[in-house]
C-alpha cells in the first residue's frame, strides 16, 4: 500500500477507538525492560527536616496520616516511587492517633526512629521498636498510637502497592467511626509468631502482624556465619508469610540483607524495582553509571532490569528491600540475573 492510502486510512480510522498496532508495536512489546522509575535517594536527615515541619504545621487529625510521600522524580504526579508501589514517611508525635480504617491496599511499615508507637491490625495490638517490621494486609483494620511512657517522636516507612491496586482499579475504603479499635496483644498474631496456628482457622491474609527487628537481626547474622553471601544482596533473607510460606503479602516482597564490607563481586538484576532502606553501615550503590552514597535510613529506589552492584564502608552494612517481586512471581514475570565477578572477593562475615 502508498504511505499515502496509509496514511489516509489510519485518519479515517481515528476516534472510532481503532488504532494500527504497527504503529505502536515497539512502544508495547519492548525487548527488555525500558527503565521507566530511575534510580533516585532521599536522605534521611533532609527528608526528616521536612517531616519534623510537617509535625508543626499539620495535626494528625487534620491529617489522618501526616506523611510525606516519597514521589520518584521519573514519575511525577504519580504518588509512586516505582510504577507499582508507593512510599511514604509517616511522623507520629507524643500522644497522638492515627484513627482507624481499612483499605484494599495493603502496607508493610519500617519503623525507622523512636520506641514509643504501637499499630493495631485486626484487633492485635503490636509494638513498634526501630527496625522492626508491621504487616496490614488488604482490608484489614488498622490505627497507630504513640502512647508510650517515655513517648518521643516516631517514624516510620510506609510500604503499599497503592500504584498496583489503582491499575486494577479496585480501591475501597472504609473508616472505623472510633479512632481506636478494641484490641489485645499477643492474641491470634502471637500464636503465629510462636510458630503455632490457631487450629479453629485458616487465614486469608498473612497472620503475622510483626517481625521484630533486634531477633531477625540475631538469626540473619547466624545465617551469615555459616554461608557464602550472594555476589551483590550479599547475606539475604524474605519475610513470609508462615500460613503460606510464601512472600509477606501477596503484592510485595520484603528482605533483610546483610552486605559484607567492600565491593559487590559483581553485578545483579531483577526486573522488580527495588526500594532500599540501609538500617546499619554505609557504603555507596552504583546503578545506571550513577554512584550513590548512602547511610542508615536514606531510601534508595532502583529500577527494573539495571545492573547495580554495592560498596560498603568499614564493617557490614543491614539492608531492608521491598519490591511487588511477591506480584510478578505470580503472574509469571519475575526475572533476575547475577553477574559474579571471575575472581569473587568478600568471602566469609
Ligand atoms: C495508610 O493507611 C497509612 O495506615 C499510611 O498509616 C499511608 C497512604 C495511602 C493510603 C493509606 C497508614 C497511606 C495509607
Amino acid at each position: 500500500m502508498s504511505d499515502d492510502r496509509l496514511e489516509r486510512y489510519s485518519k479515517s480510522i481515528a476516534g472510532d477507538g481503532l488504532v494500527p498496532l504497527w504503529d505502536r508495536f515497539g512502544d508495547l512489546v519492548r525487548p527488555r525492560p525500558a527503565g521507566q522509575a530511575g534510580a533516585h535517594i532521599w536522605r534521611y536527615a533532609e527528608a526528616r527536616e521536612s517531616l519534623m515541619l510537617a509535625g508543626e504545621v499539620i495535626s494528625v487529625e487534620q491529617a489522618e496520616r501526616r506523611v510525606l510521600i516519597l514521589e520518584n522524580p521519573a514519575l511525577p504526579g504519580t504518588s509512586s516511587i516505582t510504577r507499582s508501589l508507593y512510599a511514604g514517611l509517616q511522623l507520629l508525635r507524643p500522644g497522638e492517633v492515627a484513627p482507624a480504617h481499612r483499605h484494599t491496599q495493603s502496607a508493610l511499615r519500617l519503623i525507622l526512629e523512636g520506641e514509643s508507637s504501637y499499630s493495631t491490625v485486626n484487633g492485635d495490638k503490636t509494638a513498634m521498636g526501630v527496625g522492626d517490621v508491621v504487616v496490614t494486609p488488604p482490608w484489614s483494620w488498622h490505627d497507630h498510637g504513640n502512647d508510650g511512657d517515655a513517648a518521643e517522636d516516631t517514624v516510620w516507612l510506609d510500604a503499599l502497592d497503592i500504584p498496583t491496586v489503582s491499575f486494577y482499579d479496585a480501591s475501597f475504603l472504609e473508616n472505623l467511626p472510633a479512632a481506636s479499635q478494641p484490641s489485645e496483644p499477643d492474641g491470634r498474631a502471637g500464636l503465629w509468631a510462636a510458630g503455632l496456628r490457631p487450629t479453629d482457622r485458616r487465614p486469608e491474609a498473612n497472620p503475622l502482624t510483626a517481625y521484630p527487628y533486634v531477633e531477625t537481626l540475631k538469626r540473619l547474622e547466624q545465617f551469615a556465619a555459616q554461608t557464602d553471601p550472594h555476589p551483590v544482596r550479599g547475606w539475604e533473607a524474605e519475610y513470609i508469610d508462615p500460613a503460606t510460606g510464601g512472600p509477606i503479602l501477596t503484592t510485595m516482597s520484603a528482605f533483610l540483607s546483610i552486605l559484607p564490607e567492600g565491593p559487590s563481586a559483581g553485578t545483579y538484576r531483577s526486573t522488580d524495582a527495588t526500594v532500599l532502606v540501609p538500617l546499619e553501615g554505609s557504603g555507596t550503590t552504583t546503578v545506571g553509571g550513577q554512584t550513590i552514597g548512602w547511610k542508615p535510613r536514606d531510601v534508595v529506589v532502583i529500577p527494573s532490569w539495571a545492573p547495580y552492584s554495592h560498596d560498603v564502608d568499614d564493617g557490614s552494612a543491614v539492608v531492608f528491600s521491598y519490591s511487588d517481586r511477591a506480584a510478578q512471581t505470580a503472574l509469571g514475570l519475575w526475572r533476575e540475573e547475577t553477574e559474579a565477578d571471575a575472581a569473587p572477593r568478600n568471602r566469609g562475615a
